[in-house]
């Protein structure tokens, strides 16, 4: 499957990242305002967490202040 990613214009840098190798999802990539694709191919159902992996020093992580996000393979 393909997904269209991208971020909200604005000099803060932002990522996605998913790690569920087991299910045949695994990326990690800097977004842009242009939408960039990731493909994949589920493999196994199920809810997989991705999030925001930026975090400057003595700050909340952007995951702890809410960037995270629920993909949901229902079928393959
Ligand atoms: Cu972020």
């Amino acid at each position: 499957m393909e997904l269209k990613v991208r971020k909200e214009p604005g000099a803060v840098p932002h990522t996605i990242v998913l790690r569920a190798p087991d299910a045949g999802i695994d990326f990690a990539m800097e977004l842009d305002k242009e939408p960039k694709t990731v493909k994949f191919t589920p493999t196994k159902v199920g809810r997989y967490q991705f999030f925001c992996d930026k975090k400057l020093p003595f700050l909340e992580s952007h995951r702890e202040k809410g960037m995270f996000g629920i993909l949901e393979v229902v079928a393959q």
